[in-house]
């Protein structure tokens, strides 16, 4: 019983430490550890210390839980900008914003400087009757795409898509235009957006339950006592024993409650739910005779496992703010469009209409959604519709932005 005691004023003491971290006591000691010179970047730049002394309270996060990392850059190079035989960068070189410094305008590449939740969000606009096909890489790494056909009667397309991505430091991030395409760089339309979502945290405090070593054996056995027992022991009367055995219980009740409201707390922390994926169905997919939920079986991300990869339905796993964000490409040989549903109603849409003329499109949108801890948020594809669910191309995107 001492051991559930000790175990129980832990848990309690855990709960309170979780609880009242923000009111601690502060001090902390850092130094910037970078092996040599750090900088210059493009644009002001949070320094990082990021090698602790001290750090009573945790109140300076080394790995930038409070960072801000955003830049926003068009891409402006007078007109008509068109990739040879080969893919060529996509350089957005004219920035709007580049808070944390972390893109280039001149090699058009996003350096991670800390490690942590980011998303990205590209879009182009074309004309010149020519082929666009832009894809965002991490690294080496095509990560999605958009693009059109090179259009016979369409002079004028646009296109975009969004990715959420965890990185590590150092990671790249850019745009390539792919072989034989282009895209209108005339300022104002061909746009990079990135922004830090949230820095990595170590989540990983382990329960220490060491203090209680092997299973508690609170029976008297078979009853039967040695002598030595009896006079080591007193024997209990009946009742008392009973009051003991119920306090028991009634301690680990209350031990089991402590420790899922500890794991209920650290979710707090772990919650932090971001996801992306995409449609994979190897081309075109639909039109079908009914209402489809679309399935994205390729996962890019899927922090907090809230996007259910065999249903396409993501489940709110806590009361919060979340952002959506949804791009998909479709052939003009049947309507195209997909709807955003929160358990089941209709929210946002995209659409295009049948057309022989018009090779490709792509389409998409985003909403800010107030949502309950179970609420469902799905892509429905309405019957008679076809999206190209192929290359990365028809993407959904979502993340807490604040838990209430
Ligand atoms: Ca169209
Ligand atoms: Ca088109």
């Amino acid at each position: 019983m001492a051991c559930f005691e000790a175990r129980l004023k832990d848990c309690e003491q855990k709960i309170a430490d979780l609880v009242e971290k923000e009111k601690t006591m502060v001090a902390f000691s850092a130094l910037a550890e970078y092996g040599g010179a750090h900088g210059p970047f493009d644009g002001d730049t949070t320094l990082v210390y990021n090698a602790l002394i001290a750090n009573v309270g945790d109140a300076y996060n080394t790995s930038t839980e409070k960072t801000i990392v955003a830049f926003s850059a068009v891409a402006d190079h007078g007109g008509v900008y068109e990739a040879s035989s080969k893919p060529m960068p996509l350089v957005y070189n004219k920035l709007i914003t580049n808070i944390g410094g972390g893109y280039n305008k001149s090699t058009g590449v996003f350096v991670a400087g800390v490690a942590g939740v980011y998303c990205f969000i590209l879009s182009y606009h074309a004309g010149e009757n020519k082929y666009a096909n832009v894809s965002l890489y991490k690294n080496e790494d095509l990560i999605v795409t958009t693009s059109n056909k090179e259009p016979s009667k369409d002079p004028t397309n646009n296109g975009g898509n969004a990715v959420v991505l965890e990185l590590k430091e150092k990671d790249h991030v850019y745009v390539r235009m792919g072989e034989n395409s282009h895209v209108w760089a005339g300022g104002y339309h061909t746009t990079f957006t990135g922004f830090l979502l949230r820095g990595a945290r170590d989540n990983t405090a382990k329960q220490d339950k060491s203090s209680c070593k092997g299973p508690i054996d609170h029976s008297f056995g078979d009853g039967v006592m040695s002598s030595e027992d009896r006079f080591i022991y007193c024997p209990y009367p009946h009742d008392q024993l009973r009051e003991m055995e119920a306090k028991l219980a009634a301690l680990e009740n209350k031990l089991k409650a402590s420790e899922e409201k500890i794991e209920e707390l650290k979710m707090k922390w772990k919650s932090k739910v971001a996801f992306t994926v995409a449609a994979d169905q190897g081309g075109n997919y639909g039109p079908f005779d009914a209402d489809t939920t679309l399935r994205y079986s390729k996962k890019i991300t899927n922090n907090g496992d809230a996007f259910n990869m065999s249903t396409g339905v993501f489940t709110a796993p806590v009361d919060g703010v979340y952002y959506f964000i949804f791009f998909f490409r479709a052939e003009g040989k049947h309507p195209s469009g997909l709807i955003l549903c929160k358990n089941d109603n209709p929210i946002i849409k995209s659409d295009d209409t049948q057309a022989s003329y018009d090779p490709a499109d792509t389409g998409g949108n985003a909403v800010v959604l107030e949502l309950e801890k179970g609420d469902e948020v799905h892509m429905r594809l309405p019957k008679g519709n076809h999206v190209w669910a192929a290359e990365r191309h028809t993407t959904f995107s979502g993340f807490l932005v604040h838990q209430m």
